[in-house]
């Protein structure tokens, strides 16, 4: 740790003593850490926070993604991943035995969670989600089914005419366990209405959120920062979920993403391009950790950072590494140069050549054997 001096002359006194005591850091703080340009004292203070909630421990999971379809009705500019019609070039649907399929492809292999979430297809029934979970479930009961964003919970809610509480209701006695973080976006009205204009609302997210916990329904949320925002909006995005957690407590791991602006329709104007750097990613990162105080975890994504970033973000307040993926498109489609899927081997490699310990765990952050197998898919990335 930096002397308290290092901090005084940064004008960061207060700030550093609140950390060292556990306090919480109000908005004007948060304002002040992002105007600083000492990355060594905002990751110190990151890297204690990390260290007082989660010691040494960097996490990973051995886990698939699927994403059902790229058919999507919100057609948000940021997103290179969705298809507006069916007919349109690369635009899929797949069917309940696809989904299946795909997590039997690895045979032998012990997935510990499943990552299901597609765009917002213009018809696909409530029943067609119930069935696929129930039939994954069915063929690999230990999987943990983490499925569908709160925007495709109030989408499907909408198709149906009905709540959103019973879908998630019905989602739920189906077997679906934890929800990912996706399509938080950034919640600032101004910037919405320009990158996803027809996506859920900022309130429509959290409430989604808080009836999902209030259902013991765990969720994750993020932040999608780097292009149009302002650091004001950063910071609101932040207390929103702070103040979310603290009415609803469901929040498991906050997920940072960078805007990634390859095939996107959002164009950035010319000054943001030089901010949109390694430096701004980690800075970001040790905001998240130091601001979430109710929030157990911060992900380090090495899909959207790539991995050599977000090895160095587990310096930054980051304790997770998320997991072995095996097929990524949303960030792939956006241009990301990491690999499709990375080996239970390398993710702890990565780890321990950061200095950190190794923990292989489950969709709830419960420790697993590491022993029993390791994930036997394809992926070159190695750790630095
Ligand atoms: O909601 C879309 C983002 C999210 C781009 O919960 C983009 O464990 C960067 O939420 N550049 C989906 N980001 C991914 C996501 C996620 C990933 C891994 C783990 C978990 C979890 C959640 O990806 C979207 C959006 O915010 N996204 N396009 C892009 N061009």
């Amino acid at each position: 740790m930096l002397t308290a001096d290092h901090f005084a002359r940064l004008g960061l006194a207060r700030i550093h003593d609140a950390v060292l005591a556990g306090e919480r850091l109000s908005v004007e703080d948060g304002a002040r850490l992002f105007a600083c340009n000492d990355m060594n004292a905002v990751g110190a203070l990151a890297h204690h926070a990390r260290t007082r909630l989660n010691g040494d421990k960097a996490y990973y999971v051995l886990n698939r993604h699927v994403n059902y379809t790229n058919i999507c009705v919100n057609g948000c500019l940021f997103c290179a991943f969705q298809k507006e019609k069916a007919e349109q070039p690369g635009a899929y649907r797949l069917s309940v035995d696809d989904i299946v399929g795909k997590i039997s492809d690895h045979d032998g292999m012990p997935f510990n969670e499943i990552h299901i979430v597609g765009g917002c297809h213009p018809t696909l029934p409530l029943s067609f989600f119930e069935e696929s979970i129930r039939k994954v479930k069915a063929a690999f009961p230990s999987i943990v089914v983490k499925a569908f964003t709160a925007v495709e919970i109030a989408h499907f809610a909408h198709l149906e005419g009905i709540t959103t509480l019973e879908v998630l209701t019905r989602l739920k006695a189906a077997g679906l366990e934890m929800m990912p973080g996706g399509g938080a976006e950034i919640f600032a009205p101004a910037v919405r209405e320009q990158i996803c204009p027809r996506k859920s609302t900022a309130d429509e997210w959290l409430r989604v959120h808080g009836e999902a916990h209030s259902l013991g329904i765990s969720t994750n949320c993020s932040i999608l920062f780097g292009h149009i925002e302002s650091i004001e909006d950063r910071l609101d995005h932040l207390d929103r979920l702070r103040r979310q957690q603290d009415i609803s407590g469901g929040f498991t791991c906050c997920i940072p993403l960078p805007f990634l602006t390859e095939n996107s329709l959002l164009k950035l104007p010319a000054e943001r391009y030089g901010e949109h750097n390694g430096l701004d990613k980690l800075k970001t990162i040790a905001l998240c950790r130091l601001m979430l105080d109710n929030i157990p975890h911060i992900k380090s994504y090495w899909v959207m950072l790539g991995v050599k970033t977000a090895q160095t973000a587990l310096y930054f307040g980051a304790d997770d590494l998320d997991g072995t993926i095996v097929e990524e498109k949303i960030g792939h489609d956006a241009g990301a140069q990491s690999d499709q899927a990375m080996t239970t081997v390398q993710l702890d490699e990565m780890i321990r050549r950061s200095g950190f310990t190794p923990v292989r765990r489950d969709a709830f952050y419960n420790p697993v054997q590491s022993g029993a197998s390791a994930c036997g898919c394809a992926g070159k990335g190695g750790a630095a």
